[in-house]
């Protein structure tokens, strides 16, 4: 019987990668983000070619109304979800904070803070009621270690640490599953994102080195999603080879 899972943050990079990979090992999928056009996109194409069935919502996790009402709004068996992928989530801006922007601050812990509260606290109710679930969510190498001008995404990550943690043993009673994944440098629309739309500069981070890239991530969570029912991965961290630290490159 084909599974369900919801991801957020589908219409680019690790969580698009993720869709299409869950889409073509056995799951339907509810896939979501703001862009309403990539979403419809990506539902048509994931459909033609692996059969799956996928339906899309289009909200900002950062909304708290948004994101509720999208979730109250899944019935029947959209409403019965396996597997939640928190995968929503971002880095804007690189500054030391006596010189950085508080709105950027603010779009990342909305997003990868609170819009990862709101989801689970939507999804979870479901899983514990019925006694299974899984909920995996996208941390990063910056959950693990800290660097100088990253305060604020390093502090949104941290969290997403301490909140995998926290539910993992909140959870345990009811049989669900509770893992984060945690990337180092990953190409994709993140540094495009980082750096406020330049190129230049997003290309820079990539230069001279090989990154991850978005399926390498996708692999690791359909592996997660399909280890037996008696384990857990608590977390799994994913370096590029030429990535030693947050902050060591092998650059040639
Ligand atoms: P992308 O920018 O390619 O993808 C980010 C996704 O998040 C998009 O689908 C975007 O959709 C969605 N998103 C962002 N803000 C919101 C919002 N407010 N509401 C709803 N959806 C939102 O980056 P990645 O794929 O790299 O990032 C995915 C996750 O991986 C993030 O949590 C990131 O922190 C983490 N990560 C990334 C690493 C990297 O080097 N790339 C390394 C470690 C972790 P839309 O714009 O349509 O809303
Ligand atoms: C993204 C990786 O090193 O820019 O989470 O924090 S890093």
């Amino acid at each position: 019987m084909r599974k369900t899972a919801l991801i957020t943050g589908a219409t680019s990079g690790i969580g698009k990668a993720t869709a299409q990979i869950l889409a073509s090992n056995g799951y339907d999928l509810i896939i979501t983000g703001r862009r309403s056009e990539l979403l419809s996109l990506l539902s048509e194409t994931i459909t033609s070619e692996t059969g799956a069935e996928v339906i899309t919502l289009c909200f900002d996790v950062r909304n708290r109304e948004q994101a509720e009402q999208a979730i109250d709004s899944l019935t029947g068996k959209w409403s019965v979800i396996d597997l939640l992928v928190n995968n929503a989530g971002l880095a804007v801006g690189i500054e030391p904070v006596h010189e950085g922007v508080t709105d950027d601050w603010e779009r990342m812990i909305d997003t990868n803070i609170k819009g990862l509260l709101y989801i689970s606290h939507k999804i979870s109710p479901g899983m514990v009621s019925r006694g299974s679930g899984h909920i995996i969510n996208v941390s990063s190498i910056a959950g693990h270690e800290i660097y100088p001008n990253g305060a604020a995404y390093c502090g949104t990550k941290h969290a997403v640490k301490a909140i995998t943690k926290a539910m993992r043993m909140e959870l345990l009673p009811y049989g669900i599953k509770v893992s984060s994944v945690s990337p180092g440098m990953v190409e994709t629309e993140f540094s495009l994102v980082r750096f406020k739309g330049d190129q230049g500069r997003a290309d820079n981070v990539y230069k001279g080195l090989t990154p991850l890239f978005a399926p390498d991530i996708a692999e690791a969570i359909l592996f997660m999603a399909n280890r037996p029912v008696h384990v857990n991965i608590e977390d799994l961290v994913i370096m590029p080879t030429d990535q030693a630290s947050a902050r060591d490159f092998r650059r040639r």
